[in-house]
């Protein structure tokens, strides 16, 4: 090998181990000590409060699960005919969902049902919810750490 060619090889084995040591370091990052855990808050802008309950408990990592997701108005009316598009991922991770959760039934008194839910590593998740009902649209995102 050349000089040229041993400096190359070696400032390439350095770059592959520094890129595995991110990896590695990202993985297994732990969630901040401030993340808020709560399953129920107001929306961004206030229009609803909502409340995010799993069916089954504790959580694990693997399976499918469902959720039952409470919408209902600052004062404790409860909204019918929401639309909620669901979204989320791994925020150390820089990946989404690993399926597409979505409302498969609406059970009266605000709340809907989302099934299709997958975990499948631990650490810090979020859930989003994008909400409309009655002409109007507001965002929640839940933390979840597993
Ligand atoms: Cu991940």
């Amino acid at each position: 090998m050349s000089g040229m060619r041993k400096t190359i090889f070696v400032v390439l084995a350095l770059v592959a181990m520094a890129a595995a040591i991110g990896v590695y370091m990202m993985i297994h990052m732990s969630p901040p000590d401030d993340l808020d855990l709560s399953r129920s808050k107001a929306t961004a802008n206030g229009l609803f409060q909502v409340t995010i309950a799993p069916e089954s408990e504790p959580l694990r990592q693997g399976p499918l699960h469902a959720w039952i997701l409470t919408v209902e108005t600052p004062d404790g009316v409860p909204v019918e005919a929401a639309e909620i598009a669901i979204d989320g991922g791994m925020p150390q991770h820089g990946h989404g969902l690993p399926t597409s959760p979505a409302v498969t039934g609406s059970l009266g008194d605000g709340r809907y049902r989302i099934e299709g839910v997958r975990f499948n590593m631990g650490g810090w998740w979020e859930l989003k919810f994008a909400i409309a009902a009655d002409g109007r649209m507001d965002e929640v995102d839940f933390n979840i750490v597993l």
